[in-house]
C-alpha cells in the first residue's frame, strides 16, 4: 500500500538540533514527531540502560516492530541519532544536521554531559559519522545535509523541508 505522506527521519549527533526541528515542523506540516527515545522507553525496546555511555542499549528488532505499523501509515518525522536500522522501503527523506564544534560543546556542556561523553559526540560530529552513515544507508538523492548552528539557520531548514512535504504530497496525490 503506497503511503499518503512522507516519513522523514531528522538525524544527527545529539545537540545538534533534532527535537526542535521535529517539533517546528510538525507544528508547521500536521506530521506526527516520533521521538525514538520515547518509543525505546515507553514501549521497553531496549535490554538496560549502559551506564558508561548514559543511554538505552535499544533491541532493534523490537523497536522497528513497534514502529512499524505507524511508518507504513507514513507521516512519521522520525527523530533519532542513528538512521541505519530504517528499512530503505519506510523512508522518503533522510535531513542530517550539523553544527561547528565550539557551539556543539556549548549545548552538551549545557546539558551537563559528563566529559568524556560530551567529547564522544564531539568527535563523532567532527568525523561525520551520522553524514555518513545516512550515505551509506540510503540513496544519495535521499539524504540532505544542513547547518544547524543559528535559528536562522534553523528556520530556514524548516521552511526548505516544509516545500519538501508540499511538493511530495503533490506528487503523490492520488
Ligand atoms: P537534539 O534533539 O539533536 O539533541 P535539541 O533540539 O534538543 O537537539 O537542541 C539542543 C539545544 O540547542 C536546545 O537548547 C535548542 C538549541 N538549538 C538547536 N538547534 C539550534 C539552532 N539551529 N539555533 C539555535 N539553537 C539551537
Amino acid at each position: 500500500m503506497a503511503r499518503t505522506q512522507p516519513n522523514i527521519i531528522v538525524t544527527g549527533t545529539p545537540g545538534v538540533g533534532k527535537t526542535t526541528h521535529c517539533e517546528m515542523l510538525a507544528e508547521r506540516t500536521g506530521l506526527r514527531h516520533v521521538s525514538v527515545n520515547q518509543i525505546v522507553k515507553d514501549k521497553e525496546c531496549h535490554e538496560g540502560w549502559d551506564e558508561e555511555f548514559g543511554c538505552w542499549i535499544v533491541d532493534e528488532d523490537k523497536l522497528l516492530d513497534a514502529m512499524e505499523d505507524e511508518a507504513k501509515v507514513g507521516g512519521c518525522i522520525i527523530d533519532w541519532h542513528a538512521c541505519d536500522l530504517f528499512p530503505e522501503s519506510w523512508i522518503d527523506l533522510v535531513v542530517v544536521l550539523r553544527v561547528d564544534s565550539t557551539t556543539l560543546y556549548d549545548r552538551l556542556a549545557a546539558r551537563k554531559y559528563p566529559e568524556a561523553k560530551l567529547q564522544e559526540n564531539l568527535d563523532s560530529e567532527i568525523m561525520q559519522v551520522l553524514l555518513q552513515e545516512a550515505r551509506d544507508s540510503y540513496d544519495e538523492e535521499m539524504v540532505v545535509e544542513l547547518q544547524s548552528n543559528t535559528s536562522d539557520e534553523m528556520d530556514s531548514n524548516v521552511d526548505r523541508i516544509e516545500q519538501w512535504i508540499t511538493q511530495w504530497r503533490k506528487d503523490n496525490a492520488e
